[in-house]
This record gives C-alpha cells, structure tokens and sequence, in this order.
C-alpha cells in the first residue's frame, strides 16, 4: 500500500506531465509556508493511547485539496481492503480544508469520514461545527483516529497538547448532555463532535453529533466512532492559520458577507431556510411519502416551511454565535465563525423541547412515515440528535417497519402516522432492542432478512437510505442518488429543482451533464474547501468568488477548472475505494435507484401512472460512465486513473479487478 508521503517524487512527474494544472513547479517558499493549509494533522492511536503530529506532504493539499479529498486519500492509502468497518483497524477521519475557519461565510464546516459499516465502501457527512474552527486553529487540518480505547474516552485536543481522557462518566449519555457537561468543564466556545447512545451501540445509522442541531456522517460514522469506544472529540486552539494575505481574506469577507445580505431571496431565506423546500417538493410531486410510494402527501401544508414559521422559536447557525452580525473584525480572538446565511430553524416540539428542522428531516420523518404534526415530527427529529441517528435513514428505517407492519411480514404492529409507536421504535432503534435492532442494520439488511420481496422496497442505493426526493417522475435525480458517492444522498447532485424546470420526463445527455457537474461543484468543490454549499445554493453566491478566497489564503491562482480536475481525482478514488472493497461483486447494479420506483407507479398526484424507465436509465447510465472515463461497469478505466494522476491506484486496483485500457 501507499503512503501518502511517498507520494511526493509521483507528484513531481505528474506535474511534469500537466496532471496539477495548480502549480507550473513545486515552489519551495510555498511548500515551506503552504499558506492556507496548517500542514500538519494530528494521528491518534486509541489502542496505544499515543497522539503524533505529522506533517503531510505539500502535495497532498494540492492534489486533493482538503475535507473529503484528504479523507478519501488517506483511507486509501492506509486501510486494508476487506476489513470490518466496526473494527479497530477501520480508521475514523476528521478533516478540514484550506478555506475553513478562515472570516468567510459560512466557512465553520468539517467532512467526517471512515469505511462504512452500512455501505461496505467509502463514507462520510459534513458537519456544521465549532469544532472545525477549534481544529483548524489548534494547528491542524485533519485528525487521524485509529485503534479502539479500552475503555469509553473522550480525546482531548488544545493546541498542542493532546490528551487521552477518561469518559466512562459520558458513556450513556445523550449526544446534547454529553456536550453541555464537556462545555461545562472545558468552557463554552470549546468544539465538541459527540454520539449518543446510537453510536455506542454501533447502530449502523448512528451519525456524529455537534451543538444541539448540527449532525453528520449519514454511513455509520456514529458507529464507527462508538466502536472506537471515543465518546467526544472536544477542541480549542488559539493560533492563527496561516494566510498569504490575510487582509485581503478579510477585505473579501466583508464584501461576501454584504453581497450575500443584499440577495434577492435573502428574507425569505432567513424565515424558512431548507423548509422551504416541503411546498414545493409538494408541488412538484417529489415529496417523499408512505415509503417513496407517493409523491405528495395530504398533509403537507402542516408539515410545511409556513407552519414552521408560525412556531419558530429562534434561529441557530453552525458558528452558534447566534449573534448573526458579521463579527469577522475580532477574528484573531473570537472563536465563533460567522454563518449569515443562518439555517437552523427551531421551534417547540409536542414535549416543549427544542428541536432544530431541516427539510430532510421533515420529509423522512413527516410524510415519509405518514405523519402530519409538525410538532411531533419534531420530537422524533429531537430524539435522532439526541440518540445520535441520522435522520434520514432513521425515517426510512420507520417507513419500512410501517410497510413491513402493514404486509405483515414482521410481528410487529406500527401503522402509517402512529406517532407513538414510532417514538418507541427511535428508542428501540438506539438501543438495538427488538425490531429496532433490525432496523438498526439499515433496510438493505432488513430487507434481505424478510420474506415478501421487501428488497424491492427497501429504499436505498449501496446500503445509503435515500434522502427526501420520491424519484417516480425525476430520471436525473434518480441517477444523482444512483452515483452518489456515498450511496443514495443528495448532497453531490442536487439536481431536481434543475430538472423539473428543464423538463423531467427526459432522459437526455444533457441530465447526466448535470448530475457531473453539481458533482464538481458539490461533492468535489465544497466537500475539499470545506465550506458550506447553501450561500450558492439558495441565494446565487457566485462561484467564482472562492477562486478569490482561494488566492487570499494561498496565494495560489485556483480557477474553477482546477477545483473540478481535483473534484474528478477524488470521485475516481472514492470510485476505486468501493470496488476495492465490492471486488468482484461489483457491478453497474450497484448504481442503481430502488425497484420500487421501476415497477410501481405513483397512485395519487398529477403524475399518477408515472414510473421510471429501466432501460432508459441504463442508457444514461452508461452515458454518465463514458462522461467520466469509467467502464460498462462504472469501474474507473487505466486512462482516465492515469489521466488524474492515480497510477498507483492501477496498480492496486488490477490486484482485485480486471481494468478496462
Ligand atoms: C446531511 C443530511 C442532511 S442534508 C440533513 S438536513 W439538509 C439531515 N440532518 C440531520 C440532523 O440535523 N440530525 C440528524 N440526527 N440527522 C440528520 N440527517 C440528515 O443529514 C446541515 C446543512 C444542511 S441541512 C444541508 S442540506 C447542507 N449540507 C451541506 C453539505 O453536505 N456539505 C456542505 N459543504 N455544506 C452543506 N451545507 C448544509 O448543511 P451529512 P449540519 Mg449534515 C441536525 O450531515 O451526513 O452530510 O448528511 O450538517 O451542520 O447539520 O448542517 O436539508
Ligand atoms: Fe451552517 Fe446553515 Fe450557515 Fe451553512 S447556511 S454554515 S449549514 S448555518
């Protein structure tokens, strides 16, 4: 296997050949400063109780850029292909890219990432948290976990120092009381990345948890860290990262922070962030409901951006200033970054507890399982935080127990809307008790344990729970969620309010081009700078402008055609990584959306009748694979490896699969 740090005399040829169209020649004052990147991550062997810091290769930076690009390299490089995702050997990634917590939008984000214990292949979220900040400003761009404690622990990183600490008396605990006890010992603006008690008990959907309302790492990242016996990650720092113009970073932030304000959808935006998008999933016929069966749901208008609004109790941001001004001018001593695109909208739930919403979470656990109370929505959405669940898979997981209730393929009794039972079924799912503990393994698993064709319902795409886009009458969407790069997520191509102004019946060229291209912007761009997507997203924030933050931090010109050369590396990696670990099992099937929305058409809605077209999927399938210089079988060909600068990984790759020229 490879090490990221031999990989510096490759680079050198690469560049030789045109592969780094960042940088003509490796410059040594740049590799010595390497403005914007600290330069260094953090290894901690949990096993050993032993914390190291590395320098990593200058090239490492240029050639995957930060977050997810990191991630991807490192795993890679350094996991042994076929081994339990729940193991010691699997390794827990926390990275951070060169323009994170830096006094720019939104910039306060971090990629967690390790093998997936539901996927079987390559996984990782991005999280909205303090901690990115802390981390960034303790001196590192990423944190290395492997092994497993003997005993629970949380790892405990101020600047320098790192420490290994005892946390039997967090064990147990809830993701938020985990946090406020850690704040309460180590101080309020201290990062804290936590699990509940659903990471604990290795609950394949378990996610990692920040700051009451923030979550990510939909594959099993929670479990990953629980099986690593790591309760918490808490940190702070206090260094500056370095910049090649840090006036200028600051010049431009301000000028960001006023472009963005003066948006056209500013307003609108504030009173009802992601929620807005329950109206016009409605609409449009792709809100998910009763399991993806539908794409409407006669409750909507309840479960809705405006009810919402109505019950809004306040706004949280990831920074969790909550301050919303633009407060960059203290940025050597405040710890808080500042988001004034603020998401976070929180209302009361039913049991007076505060609960933060996002469209997802209302579509899977709302209309998705049959459910029209908004408020009480938003008590099983404060349970997922609190237990550590993603919420996404967790709606799905519901949705499928109530259809497996409903065929009577499980002893089990949950109808569609019963709110009461799907409250205990979120506790059984946490605790692994009963059908919880089928549910806990994913409804891939589920499925493949019931009798009754459940598979051709069980909503997912590698493993990965689909997310709240019903894909009945969206071919294009269907072939985002079939080649995410982490099983069915949204999050790398969002491509349905695209299409459903293009025309959605079509399965033309022009779809998959699409799906490539928020690919380069999405799941390459923002996942390795790493900042926040939404600012572009919903209110138009011009791309070009982190050309320009890029310029400020490293004093590189990055255009957007290099961040989409390195976003293309970074997918035929992640690509490589699940065949890697699917060897021969893997095949095109592996991309493709659930039966379901094949064979059984929309009841209800004005697009009642419609279903997906089989072969014409495969053929933009295919279409999608040419585009990207993969074979029939979506495996990366030598070429396009070459092509990227991945030799290496050809050479690896052949070991498990034959490659296509
Ligand atoms: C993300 C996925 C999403 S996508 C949502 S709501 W969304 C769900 N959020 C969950 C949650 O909350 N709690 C919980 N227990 N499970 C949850 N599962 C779901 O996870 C989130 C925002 C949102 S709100 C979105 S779209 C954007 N996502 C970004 C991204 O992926 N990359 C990026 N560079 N910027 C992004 N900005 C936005 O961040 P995963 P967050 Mg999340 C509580 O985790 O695994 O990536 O899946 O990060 O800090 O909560 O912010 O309508
Ligand atoms: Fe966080 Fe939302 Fe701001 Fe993005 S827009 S940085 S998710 S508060």
């Amino acid at each position: 296997m490879n090490s990221i740090y031999n990989f510096y005399a490759r680079v050198k040829e690469s560049i030789k050949k045109n592969q780094i169209p960042i940088v003509d020649e490796l410059s040594e004052d740049w590799c010595q400063k390497m403005n914007g990147w600290n330069g260094k991550l953090l290894r901690v062997d949990l096993t050993r109780k032993k914390a190291v810091v590395q320098e990593y290769d200058p090239n490492l930076a240029l050639f995957f850029l930060g977050g997810r690009g990191f991630a991807v390299k490192i795993l890679w490089d350094e996991l042994e292909p076929g081994i339990d995702a729940l193991s010691p050997r699997n390794k827990l990634i926390f990275a951070a890219g060169p323009l994170t917590a830096f006094p720019l939008p939104s910039s306060g984000k971090i990629v967690v990432a390790a093998k997936s214990p539901l996927t079987g292949g390559y996984g990782d979220g991005n999280i909205g948290t303090l901690a990115s900040v802390q981390l960034r400003r303790a001196g590192y761009d990423a944190v290395v976990l492997e092994g497993k404690a003997k005993k629970p622990t949380v790892l405990w990183i101020n600047d320098n120092e790192t420490e290994i600490l005892d946390g039997r008396d967090l064990w147990g605990l809830d993701a938020f009381k985990t946090e406020k006890k850690i704040k309460e010992e180590r101080g309020r603006t201290v990062g804290v990345l936590g699990i509940g008690p659903a990471g604990e008990n290795m609950v394949k959907i378990a996610l990692v948890v920040s700051q009451e309302g923030r979550a990510g790492g939909r594959p099993g990242m929670g479990a990953v860290m629980g099986s690593k016996n790591l309760k918490a990650v808490a940190i702070k720092g206090s260094q500056t990262i370095p910049a090649a113009d840090l006036d200028e970073l600051k010049a431009l932030g301000t000028n960001a922070y006023k472009t963005i304000v003066k948006k056209d959808n500013y307003d609108f935006w504030r009173r009802q962030g992601t929620m807005v998008a329950v109206e016009w999933t409605q609409e449009n016929s792709v809100l998910p409901t009763y399991n993806f069966k539908e794409g409407v749901f006669d409750q909507a208008k309840a479960i809705g951006g405006f009810t919402m609004e109505k019950l809004k109790v306040t706004q949280r941001d990831c920074g969790n200033t909550t301050c919303g001004n633009v407060c960059y001018n203290c940025y050597e001593t405040c710890p808080a970054f500042t988001c004034n695109t603020i998401c976070g909208n929180v209302i009361e739930d039913a049991e007076k507890k505060f609960s933060e919403l996002d469209y997802e979470n209302v579509a899977l656990l709302g209309s998705n399982i049959g459910l029209g109370d908004l408020k009480k929505v938003a008590v099983l959405n404060r349970l997922a935080d609190e237990y550590g669940i993603d919420t996404i898979s967790l709606g799905n997981a519901i949705g499928f127990a109530m259809e497996a209730s409903e065929k009577k393929l499980i002893d089990y009794k949950i109808e569609w809307g019963d709110f009461d039972e799907a409250r205990v079924l979120v506790e059984d799912v946490a605790y692994r008790r009963g059908t919880g503990s089928l549910l806990a393994e994913g409804v891939r698993s589920a499925a493949e344990k019931l009798d009754g064709n459940a598979s051709k319902w069980a909503m997912h795409v590698k493993g990965l729970e689909i997310s709240g886009y019903d894909c009945h009458t969206a071919p294009g969407m269907a072939l985002a969620f079939g080649t995410s790069s982490i099983g069915a997520h949204h999050k790398d191509a969002w491509v349905i309010s695209w299409e459903v102004s293009v025309g959605r019946e079509t399965y033309s060229q022009a779809k998959v081009d699409k799906v490539i291209e928020l690919q380069r912007i999405r799941g390459g761009m923002f996942e390795s700078l790493v900042t926040c997507r939404l600012p572009w997203i919903e209110l138009a924030f011009d791309l070009e402008w982190y050309s320009r933050f890029l310029k400020a931090a490293t004093g590189m010109d990055i255009t957007l055609r290099d961040l989409f050369t390195i976003a293309d590396r970074i997918y035929s990696l992640i690509r490589a990584f699940w065949v890697r670990e699917y060897k021969t099992g893997w095949s095109s099937a592996q991309d493709y959306p659930p039966a379901r929305w094949f064979d059984e058409p929309l009841t209800k809605g004005p697009y009642r009748g419609a279903t997906l077209d089989r072969d014409k999927y495969d053929t933009m399938l295919q279409g999608y694979y040419q585009r990207r210089g993969w074979d029939r079988r979506g495996i990366p060909t030598e070429a396009t490896l070459k092509r990227l600068g991945l030799e290496a990984v050809v050479q690896e790759l052949r070991q498990y699969v034959q490659l296509m020229p």
